[in-house]
């Protein structure tokens, strides 16, 4: 199907038969096939400048903020030093720009498939991309799987933030995947992936927890509302190497000011205790029904005041 049609972006995918997002297209900016896939950005009407590979939305400059903070503070404030950071795919720069935030993360490396998105992003996504220019950035072009059988005991956070599971990105979603991952993260490490949608991925889901809980001690999925990701939605799987981690307790909180000098738009410590929060049809699937919503807030503990862990977040 005609993706670009009489003024409208419209983002069709077997992934989602039957559903598609449309957005009103201002201006083309770039369209070109790069050497892995066809890579489109247009200005549209409402949602600023958007990246699109394959036919399918990677990001918009009005709602992006929610993913990129997400997949990033989630595993990063559950982990207690993270020091050595990996990104695999976040070619917009996204991604970097939320990971440099941290004081604690002394480097930060990026494994990118496909330059052009990196090149188009500098070009057409400046907000986004402004995280390639912190020093702490060393970036490698190449394949993520081959990057990942190449390093070892190396990195305290590895986020993959890669598009769906066709194309280029089709092998970060196997169990094969998370086995390397495993290799290359330090003890007490942390991984962070794009987890796909509740609404439409839940077997997808429910089979990566399944192989991830036979590889890590600790396995959780959280989530968070993004308009122009398909159903408005779209999740993390996080895996932990210690058996300690409890992901649904950030160990840092960030205070107000904190918040706004680092530019937080989405992520707070509330948001990230709801965002494990499940509603019942997906824990019914994915086998936790056993666990209340209630109790989840608190990794399954009652706390002293009895308040399972939601507090406040105003200081
Ligand atoms: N840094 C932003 C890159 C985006 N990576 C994730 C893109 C996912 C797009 N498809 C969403 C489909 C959800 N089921």
């Amino acid at each position: 199907m005609d993706s670009l049609r009489e003024g409208w972006f419209s983002e069709f995918s077997t992934l989602w038969p039957g559903q598609c997002m449309s957005l009103k297209v201002k201006e083309v900016l770039f369209h070109e096939k790069s050497k892995f896939q066809d890579v489109l950005v247009f200005e549209s009407e409402n949602y600023g400048n958007v990246l699109v590979l394959d036919g399918v939305i990677q990001c918009t400059e009005r709602d992006e903020f929610s993913y990129q903070e997400m997949i990033t503070h989630l595993p990063l404030n559950s982990h207690p030093n993270p020091k050595k950071v990996l990104v695999v795919g976040g070619g917009d720069g996204g991604v970097i720009r939320e990971v440099v935030k941290h004081p604690e993360v002394e480097s930060v490396t990026q494994c990118e498939i496909d330059e052009k998105v990196i090149e188009v992003s500098k070009k057409y996504l400046p907000y986004m991309s402004s995280g390639f220019l912190s020093p702490k950035l060393t970036q490698h072009i190449g394949d993520g799987f081959v990057f990942m059988e190449q390093h070892h005991n190396e990195f305290d956070v590895i986020i993959t933030d890669s598009s769906d599971p066709v194309g280029p990105a089709a092998a970060l979603f196997e169990k094969s995947y998370y086995e390397l991952m495993k290799k290359a993260l330090r003890p007490g490490g942390i991984v962070c992936t794009q987890g796909e949608c509740l609404w439409l991925h839940l077997d997808l889901i429910k089979t990566m927890k399944d192989f991830c809980q036979t590889l890590y001690p600790v396995v959780d999925y959280g989530y968070c509302t993004i308009p122009t990701y398909p159903s408005g939605q779209i999740g993390f799987t996080l895996c932990s190497l210690s058996p300690d981690t409890n992901f649904r307790e950030p160990v840092r909180q960030w205070t107000k000011a904190q918040k706004k000098e680092l530019q937080l738009k989405y992520y707070n410590a509330a948001i990230h205790r709801a965002a494990f929060v499940l509603p019942e049809f997906a824990l019914q699937r994915l086998e936790m029904e056993g666990e209340s919503p209630e109790a989840r807030v608190n990794g399954g503990r009652e706390d002293a005041q009895g308040t399972n862990g939601v507090k406040e977040d105003n200081s």
